[in-house]
């Protein structure tokens, strides 16, 4: 089953948790040991990937590590062109639309597509808007950073990203944000688009989480919360078990 149909089919009962870890942030060995933690909680799916570019090399041994520990889907969440793995199951075909430089709206993209098309590997569009404070990937990413104060920016986009077609939306406040996206947001944008649903950044506590998925994210991410926490299965678990309906 492709990626994508897998994410819409547990969505028509379920929210989704994923994990998100950057190859960055540790060696491929750690890298392991949070994803088979993750799979232990209960996550859904692997994302692999960050704003800090780093070659396929890296990528690869990362994701040939975690796929000893887990038979969750793997998606890459990349960085920049060179980020790509054969070894995962999916890539997000993302386009940062309030980016300034269209390196990140569309030119990295139109490198990487005949790679991903000469390697059959399934692609996921998603528009990609980071909201303040963003973080390293709003600097990286040269985003006009989208402001809660004026959420109807924040829809002209998301309608902007439903008229595209894009098939997933991810609201993203920066990984390692003190502050996740407000609920109230994520509901208003959740009120204005029918495409899912994506919120990450800063989600630390089952109480955000759980909010931020009663206001209609379809899907939640977490990435620092397992890196920094010594008890990855607990605090997951916690998470996870709080976005979903049953
Ligand atoms: C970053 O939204 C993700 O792209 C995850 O953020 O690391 O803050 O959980 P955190």
């Amino acid at each position: 089953m492709k990626v994508y149909d897998e994410i819409m089919a547990k969505l028509k009962n379920d929210r989704i948790h994923m994990t998100l870890i950057d190859p960055a942030s540790q060696d491929a060995g750690k890298a392991a040991l949070i994803a088979r933690k993750a799979d232990q909680a209960g996550t859904d799916f692997f994302m692999i990937g960050g704003s800090t570019e780093i070659d396929a090399k890296s990528m690869d041994c990362t994701i040939a590590k975690i796929r000893e520990v887990t038979d969750k889907k793997i998606i890459i969440f990349p960085g920049s062109s060179s980020m790509l793995s054969t070894k995962a199951d999916a890539i997000y075909f993302m386009t940062l639309l309030n980016s300034r430089n269209p390196e990140f709206i569309v030119k990295h993209q139109a490198k990487a597509a005949p790679i991903l098309r000469k390697v059959d590997m399934e692609t996921i569009s998603m528009g990609y808007l980071i909201l303040k404070p963003g973080m390293t990937v709003g600097r990286i990413g040269e985003a006009d950073l989208l402001d809660e104060e004026k959420p109807e920016e924040i829809i002209s986009y998301a309608i902007a990203a439903e008229m595209f077609n894009l098939k997933l939306l991810y609201l993203e406040a920066g990984s390692g944000s003190p502050s996740h996206i407000k609920p109230d947001t994520v509901r208003k944008v959740r009120e204005s688009v029918e495409l899912p649903i994506i919120v990450g950044g800063g989600i630390r506590t089952p109480e955000a989480s759980r909010k931020i998925a009663k206001a209609g994210a379809d899907i939640i991410v977490t990435g620092t919360v397992a890196e920094k926490s010594s008890n990855i299965e607990v605090v997951l678990g916690d998470i996870i078990r709080s976005i979903k309906r049953s």
